[in-house]
């Protein structure tokens, strides 16, 4: 199943109808009340679900142009940069690479992620632990996550990663 720019919005408004789906704020809560490494490895696991209703078309190569020099900065760094880096955006800690960020729209911002996972799943950037466990409440997030549809799932990642980094503007 491939999603357009404009079947995606279609869905969003549909999955702004929290009378039907008080999964969405609910799942935001808890995921936002997650340490930084559950925060991550969450959506990294979101990723591996959801990869393949995610298209590269649907994330659009203009958008990337516009993330392309912060990822061509992470992945010249060391994989305990690069890791120091997401939890700096996570935990919205003030950094050259969180204001970078927050200039993003939301959408470039999720595009900013999903280019990052697909680094991770070609070794360029540093992988998730084997062994890696989640807490109770990771794991609960990411079940919550997984029985949402496309949108409403698109609808909780983008308030998360819109709320990470530094917006270089904001007082
Ligand atoms: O523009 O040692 C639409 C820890 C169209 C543990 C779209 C770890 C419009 C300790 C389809 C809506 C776990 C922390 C866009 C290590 C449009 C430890 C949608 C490592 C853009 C090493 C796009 C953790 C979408 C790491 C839906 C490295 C994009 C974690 C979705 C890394 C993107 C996690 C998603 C990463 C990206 C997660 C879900 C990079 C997830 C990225």
């Amino acid at each position: 199943m491939t999603f357009t720019s404009d079947s995606a919005s279609t869905q969003f408004s549909g999955a702004f109808n929290y009378s039907t789906s008080d999964a969405i704020p609910a799942t935001i809560t808890v995921f936002k009340a997650l340490n930084v490494d559950d925060q991550l490895a969450v959506l990294w696991y979101a990723y591996t679900e959801m990869g393949r209703s995610i298209t590269p078309a649907a994330t659009g190569a203009a958008r990337l142009q516009l993330a392309e020099g912060l990822l061509n900065q992470i992945q010249q760094m060391s994989h305990a940069e690069q890791l120091e880096v997401m939890r700096d955006l996570a935990t919205q800690r003030n950094t050259p690479v969180s204001r970078s960020y927050g200039i993003f729209s939301v959408n470039t911002k999720l595009a900013f992620w999903y280019e990052l996972s697909e680094l991770m799943a070609k070794g360029l950037v540093i992988p998730v632990p084997a062994g890696y466990q989640l807490s109770r409440d990771g794991s609960q997030v990411l079940e919550t996550l997984k029985e949402l549809d496309f949108g409403q799932q698109i609808t909780v990642l983008r308030k998360v990663v819109s709320d990470m980094g530094v917006d270089p503007l904001a007082d």
